[in-house]
């Protein structure tokens, strides 16, 4: 079963408050979906080729090591470009409530610290690479970054909420002010699907 490109769920122009339309068409259409045909390509005839991408990132230390690499890059970026897309939105922006708010405070004091460390960790990775907010094996939560297309679920952490820090994601708007992509991006933080997802998290963590 090939891995296939999920349309995006709003309009190209949805995310103008943090993201122009054309970095969108240009990230979605060609970057994204390139991963997804050179994952299709790196998977096919080999025994991996019927799984879901999560269940290969899970598992990408039994993945062989002479098809280990594209299969790593490849389905990286489709799963991490997946959420990525999901997570944002027209009506992002505001606050989280409930529970993951509650989470969020108490593990980084307040909802700005949070934000302060998370944009920390984009802004430091060097290179490519992503930003995470994920729940640990103990149930907490923890900010991490990743090189290249690098997915926490490889050691063992449930994502709950990420940021594409590639310049693709932010150059023709932002150039190199990487910063002020990351502090403007939480204009279309979609705190709802972040919410389903720590639940999500929680219930299989415990
Ligand atoms: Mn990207």
């Amino acid at each position: 079963m090939a891995l296939e490109l999920p349309p995006l769920p709003y309009a190209y122009d949805a995310l103008e408050s943090a993201i122009d339309e054309e970095t969108v068409h240009i990230h979605h259409d060609l970057h994204h979906q390139a991963y997804v045909n050179n994952a299709n390509n790196a998977l096919k005839d080999t025994e991996w080729d019927t799984k879901s991408a999560e269940e290969i990132i899970r598992n990408l230390s039994s993945v062989a090591e002479n098809i280990r690499t594209p299969i790593r890059n490849n389905v990286g970026g489709v799963w991490n470009h997946n959420l990525y897309w999901e997570m944002m939105g027209p009506n992002g922006g505001g606050e989280p409530e409930g529970e993951l708010a509650t989470a969020i405070t108490s593990t980084f004091e307040s909802l700005d610290n949070f934000k302060t460390l998370f944009n920390a960790g984009g802004a430091t990775r060097f290179g490519s690479g992503w930003v995470w907010l994920v729940m640990n094996k103990a149930g907490k939560l923890e900010i991490v970054s990743t090189p290249n297309q690098d997915n926490p679920m490889t050691d063992g952490l449930e994502p709950i909420m990420v940021n594409d820090v590639w310049e693709h994601a932010y150059y023709l708007r932002y150039h190199n002010r990487r910063p002020e992509y990351l502090s403007t991006w939480w204009n279309v933080v979609n705190w709802d699907n972040i919410a389903a997802r720590f639940a999500a998290a929680k219930a299989k963590v415990g």
